[in-house]
C-alpha cells in the first residue's frame, strides 16, 4: 500500500467536494426521467460537449444536494466543529433565500416549522415527519460529504457527527444509516491510493463489516430485511462479480439496487456506480473513470442529480480533483467556491484536535 501524502489528501478533498457539485449539476436536468437508449446517447453527447473546448453557455445551476452540502461545509469551517443550531439556521436561511433549488417536499415542511417555532426545538419537526416515522429520503446522505472530509482521520466522530447532522431532517433509520454508509464510503475512498491495485470486492466487504455494527436494533422497525443496507451491499457485490467483464445490465441494477429518492435505493447504487466504473462500460465512451462513474450513475435515470452527486463524492475522494475534467467544472455553478470550501475543510480537519479517536 502506497502512503498517501498530505498533498494527495488535499486533492482528494477537492475531488470529493467537486464530485458533489458536478454529479448534481450534470444529473439535475434528467431528475426523475426514465432514460431510454436514445437519451443515453444524448447524455453521451452532452458530456462530450461539456468536456470539449469551452463554449459560451449559462452555468448549470446546482440543486438542494449541493446547496445543503455547502451550508454544512460553511458551518463546519466557521465553527470548526459540528454546531447543530448554526447548521439548522443556515439550512433554513438558504432555503428561504433560494427556494427554487428543488428541495424534497417533506424537508420543506421541516424548514417551515423550524422558522415558525423560531428554532425552539431544532429536532422536533424532523421527528414529526410522516406521522412520526421520520423521513427515509436520501437528503441526509446527499449532503454528508463535508462531515466525511472533516472527520477523515476519525472514524468514531464520522459516525457520530453524520448521525447528528441527519437528525435535523431525517429521523427514520433508513435515512440516517444511508447517510452513515455514504460517509463511510467517502472515507474509505480517501484512504486508498488511486495508483494502488484496487480490489472492489474488498472495498464492499469492508463496508459490509462496518454496517454490521451500524445496523443494530432494527427489530420493530417494520423493515423487510433485518440489515437492509448490508443486504443491498451484498447485491452490489453479486452484481460486480456476476458481470465479470460483461456489460452492466442497467435494468437489473435499477430493479435490485434502485434509483429513487430513498436512502436504501440510492446510496448502495452510488457505491455500485463508482466501483463498476473502474472498468469500461459499453455506451459510455470516455477514458476518464471519474466521468465514467457519474455518467453511468446519471444514465440509470430516476434520482439522477442525487445518485450522480453521491457517486461523484465517492469517486472524487478516490481520484482527486486532477481527474475531474476542468472544462466540465467550468460549466458548473460555483465550482471555485466548492474548491475553496474543500481547501478550508482540509485545513481545519488537520488543525482540529479530537478528544478521542
Ligand atoms: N425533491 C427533489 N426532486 C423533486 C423535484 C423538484 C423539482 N425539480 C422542483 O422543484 O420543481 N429532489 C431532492 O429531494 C431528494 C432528497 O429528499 P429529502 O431531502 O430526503 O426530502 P424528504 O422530503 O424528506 O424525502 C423525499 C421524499 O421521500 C418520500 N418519503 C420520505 N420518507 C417517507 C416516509 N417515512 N413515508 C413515506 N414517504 C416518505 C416522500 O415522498 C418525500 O417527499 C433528492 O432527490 C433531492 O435532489
Ligand atoms: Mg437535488
Ligand atoms: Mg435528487
Amino acid at each position: 500500500m502506497t502512503k498517501i501524502d498530505i498533498s494527495l489528501f488535499g486533492k482528494k478533498f477537492r475531488g470529493s467536494m467537486l464530485g458533489v457539485l458536478t454529479g448534481d449539476c450534470l444529473g439535475s436536468p434528467y431528475e426523475n426521467e426514465d432514460l431510454s437508449s436514445g437519451s443515453k446517447l444524448v447524455l453521451q453527447n452532452s458530456f462530450d460537449k461539456l468536456e470539449g473546448p469551452i463554449f459560451k453557455a449559462p452555468v448549470i445551476q446546482y440543486t438542494d444536494d449541493s446547496a445543503m452540502s455547502k451550508s454544512l461545509a460553511e458551518s463546519l469551517i466557521e465553527k470548526k466543529d459540528l454546531d447543530l443550531v448554526d447548521l439548522v439556521k443556515r439550512f433554513v436561511k438558504n432555503y428561504y433565500q433560494e427556494p427554487y433549488r428543488g428541495y424534497g417536499s417533506g424537508v420543506i415542511k421541516v424548514f417551515e416549522k423550524l422558522r415558525r417555532s423560531k428554532f425552539s426545538d431544532i429536532l422536533l419537526p424532523a421527528k414529526e415527519q410522516f406521522n412520526g416515522q421520520g423521513s427515509f429520503g436520501n437528503g441526509a446522505a446527499m449532503r454528508t460529504t463535508p462531515i466525511a472530509l472533516f472527520c477523515y482521520n476519525n472514524y468514531n466522530n464520522l459516525i457520530d457527527m453524520t448521525k447528528k447532522q441527519s437528525l435535523i431532517t431525517h429521523t427514520h433509520k433508513i435515512g440516517i444509516d444511508g447517510a452513515i454508509l455514504q460517509a463511510i464510503a467517502i472515507q474509505q475512498s480517501l484512504h486508498i491510493h488511486p495508483e494502488d491495485k484496487f480490489d472492489v470486492i474488498n472495498y464492499v466487504d469492508e463496508l459490509v463489516h462496518k454496517m454490521n455494527f451500524i445496523e443494530v436494533d432494527e427489530e420493530g422497525l417494520d423493515l423487510e430485511e433485518v440489515q437492509p443496507y448490508k443486504n443491498q451491499l451484498n447485491i452490489v457485490k453479486t452484481l460486480l462479480l456476476e458481470e465479470g467483464d460483461k456489460e452492466p445490465i442497467s435494468e437489473k441494477v435499477i430493479e435490485q439496487l434502485g434509483n429513487d429518492i430513498s436512502g436504501l435505493r440510492s446510496v448502495p447504487t452510488a457505491i455500485f456506480c463508482f466501483l463498476r466504473a473502474q472498468r469500461p462500460i459499453e455506451g459510455i465512451k470516455t477514458e476518464n473513470p471519474f466521468r465514467r462513474a457519474i455518467q453511468y450513475a446519471i444514465s440509470l435515470g430516476g434520482d439522477t442529480d442525487t445518485i450522480g452527486s453521491m457517486t461523484g463524492a465517492i469517486a472524487g475522494a478516490f481520484y482527486g480533483d486532477n481527474n475531474i475534467p476542468p472544462n466540465i467544472l467550468h460549466h458548473c455553478e460555483a465550482s471555485r467556491s466548492f474548491c475553496q470550501m474543500a481547501d478550508n475543510l482540509f485545513q481545519i480537519a488537520n488543525e482540529v484536535e479530537w478528544n478521542s479517536s
